[in-house]
């Protein structure tokens, strides 16, 4: 039966998000937001469930936030998946997560390409389970001349690794003549990241209250803004991308007055 109340209840509250979104869009909007998804496995152990429980939610709130990042204008959002560092985890656990992606797209693949997303990854590839890789190339290419919103997976990835094979392509650029080291700067060095197509991120979000990088985009953060919140990401909704947005158009302006 339907219940009137919470169907009125969920209108007030979808009134409420638009004009939010209508009035944070006066202001300048990050440009590319990176998040830390960190505290599923903290949500699902204070429920007592299993940590892929607190997964599983977490990849809800992906969609959720993708969504809402694309209304607001933002051109990118890089989400850190998986870090080169959790293959440390149980099998199981590892297991569930290389299933995350497939499970993600199958749900919600067309929804992206419906709203012009661009679904694009960073990480080594070679260490991940081909079925996983399979299922994000197939949605590179699905979504490859959409023009929206950039959905950026970093899925096995690592920040130290990343710069260190740069800085070896450089090398071999170098003894290879196709670079002189007279040209190498901060503009052509960064062309050798994962990120080479993607301007640095305005702002960086980490849920669960953890206050640091974990090896997360190290040169690329050298001036972003950082937002820490206590939220665990499967509590993460709408209402607290909007206060972190918020608070880095509030810090802009505040710079901008000097
Ligand atoms: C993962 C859900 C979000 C919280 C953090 C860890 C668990 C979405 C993806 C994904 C990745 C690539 C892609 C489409 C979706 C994902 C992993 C973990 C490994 F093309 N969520 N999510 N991948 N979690």
């Amino acid at each position: 039966m339907l219940d009137k109340r919470k169907f009125w209840k969920k209108q007030d509250e979808s009134y409420e998000l638009q004009d939010q979104i209508i009035s944070i869009k006066k202001q300048p909007v990050p440009s590319h937001i990176a998040i830390i998804m960190d505290g599923n496995g903290r949500w699902a152990k204070k429920r007592a469930l299993p940590r892929i429980a607190g997964h599983h939610e977490g990849m809800k709130v992906v969609r959720k936030i993708t969504k809402l990042a694309n209304e607001l204008g933002v051109k990118t959002l890089t989400l850190y998946a998986f870090s080169t560092e959790n293959w440390k985890r149980p099998k199981m656990e590892v297991d569930y997560l290389m299933k995350l992606p497939e499970e993600f797209l199958g749900s919600f693949l067309p929804e992206l390409i419906e709203e012009n997303v661009r679904v694009e990854m960073m990480g080594y590839r070679d260490s991940l389970p081909s079925h996983t890789v399979n299922a994000v190339e197939k949605a590179m290419r699905d979504t490859q001349n959409n023009n929206g919103l950039v959905l950026n997976f970093a899925l096995n990835y690592g920040s130290r690794s990343e710069i260190l094979d740069a800085v070896k392509s450089v090398l071999n650029d170098c003894k290879s003549g196709i670079l002189n080291e007279n040209e190498l700067n901060e503009e052509v060095f960064s062309s050798y990241l994962m990120t080479s197509k993607h301007e640095d991120p305005d702002l960086l979000i980490r849920t669960s209250g953890e206050i640091r990088l974990s090896n997360f985009m190290l040169w690329q953060l050298a001036y972003t803004e950082f937002w820490f919140t206590e939220v665990l990401w499967p509590d993460f909704s709408e209402k607290h991308l909007i206060e972190a947005v918020r608070e880095f158009q509030n810090r802009q302006r505040r710079f901008g007055g000097v």
